[in-house]
């Protein structure tokens, strides 16, 4: 397979809701959306989860687009896929370019999507994944107080979530939880910090273990592993990386430091599939359960998510949602959605083209650049 075109897109999408966390609070997406194209009339999709401000991580759309019109688009379009080999190698032919992992996500997750609409085969089972059906959870955000935060938990827990994972910080934190537990004392409940918390803080996190939680989320620094394996060492609640994980070298050292006993999976804080699939496969050689997280993505890098998680190792409920938790209408018809309560089918997509509704996406796109073959 030889690339003609990489398209970049900007969209522009409100979801229902706003969605706030310990590092702020999003309504208004502001996403890069990645189209290849091959020689051959083949077609791949990606989107590139990089938020609008660098609150998360230090990528933005804006950092996103320029590193991938100047870097990586220019690069892949010079690459010859011959074989699936030559896609799980993308990873390296990126790696020159230092971090940027997002942008170079959306640019690789593109070629495996046109890999697979090119070969005619399902993209989970290129990935390496055999599951048809995985259980999801729902990432509930900080709320305006603790009855709204019980009342969102209630109709989740209705819908059938396989698990609640809430956002913590201080502050709002452990009376929040305990107002769950006392409500829904079964509910699998994880919790979710995005870095709020420093080492000094162990005293006060060991009172989440009370609580019975899965996990308790990145508590500490988002470039930390060894605070979080001292803090290990003083919870009983098990830690669980996201933020500060971004290579299986990462993964090797995090799990050899004792720094956690999950990991989360995004596909794009890694920087493809192929770093995806090289953490899953270490965490699962050390027996830690790995879970995919979430970014808010589109129905396209949702469908990317649903993928990956049919690989064995992702054991754990994760936040891939159904489509409509987020938006009224996605840029995928028909939408993700639940096969039964709190499950997603794992459909054998021959990439995410076939799903993708065009007119939608023109309409909430605002900037279009496609970049050739010099
Ligand atoms: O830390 O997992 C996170 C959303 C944006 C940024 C970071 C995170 C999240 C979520 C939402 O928790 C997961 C989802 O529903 O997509
Ligand atoms: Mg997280």
């Amino acid at each position: 397979m030889q690339l003609e075109s990489i398209v970049l897109r900007r969209v522009k999408m409100r979801m229902r809701e706003p969605f706030e966390t310990s590092f702020g609070r999003e309504q208004d997406k502001d996403i890069v959306v990645v189209e290849a194209r091959s020689q051959a009339g083949a077609v791949g999709f990606a989107e590139c989860v990089a938020m609008s401000d660098p609150l998360y991580n230090e990528e933005t759309a804006d950092t996103a687009w320029i590193m991938i019109r100047k870097y990586f688009a220019p690069l892949v379009l010079r690459q010859k896929f011959e074989s699936l080999d030559d896609v799980r190698g993308l990873v390296r032919v990126l790696s020159p370019y230092k971090g940027n992992r997002m942008a170079k996500a959306a640019v690789e997750m593109a070629v495996w999507d046109c890999w697979a609409n090119e070969t005619g085969r399902p993209l989970a089972a290129l990935l390496g994944g055999a599951r048809e059906e995985i259980p999801v959870g729902i990432s509930v955000g900080i709320q305006p107080d603790i009855p709204a935060l019980l009342r969102k938990i209630e109709g989740y827990v209705q819908q059938g979530f396989a698990r609640v994972k809430v956002k913590v910080k201080p502050g709002w934190d452990v009376e929040p939880l305990a107002a769950i537990r006392r409500e829904f004392p079964d509910l699998p409940l994880m919790a979710d910090a995005n870095s709020a918390y420093r080492l000094g803080d162990a005293e006060h996190l060991r009172r989440f273990d009370e609580f019975g939680l899965t996990m308790i989320e990145q508590p500490l620094a988002h470039d930390d592993i060894l605070d979080h394996a001292v803090l290990q060492r003083q919870l009983n609640t098990a830690i669980c990386l996201d933020e500060s994980i971004h290579t299986a070298q990462d993964a090797r050292k995090a799990i050899e430091a004792g720094a956690c006993r999950v990991i989360n999976i995004k596909v794009g804080r890694v920087g493809g599939f192929a770093e995806a699939i090289a953490i899953h496969d270490v965490a699962r050689a050390n027996g830690v359960p790995v879970w995919c997280g979430g970014m808010l993505e589109t129905g396209i890098g949702r469908l990317h998510n649903v993928a990956l998680t049919a690989l064995p190792g992702f054991t754990l409920p994760g936040d891939t949602a159904p489509s409509a938790r987020y938006f009224d209408e996605d840029v995928i018809h028909p939408p993700v959605e639940f096969l039964r309560p709190g499950v997603l089918a794992v459909e054998p997509l021959c990439g995410v083209a076939s799903r993708v509704r065009r007119d939608r996406l023109d309409g909430w796109t605002d900037a279009v650049e496609e970049i050739g073959r010099d």
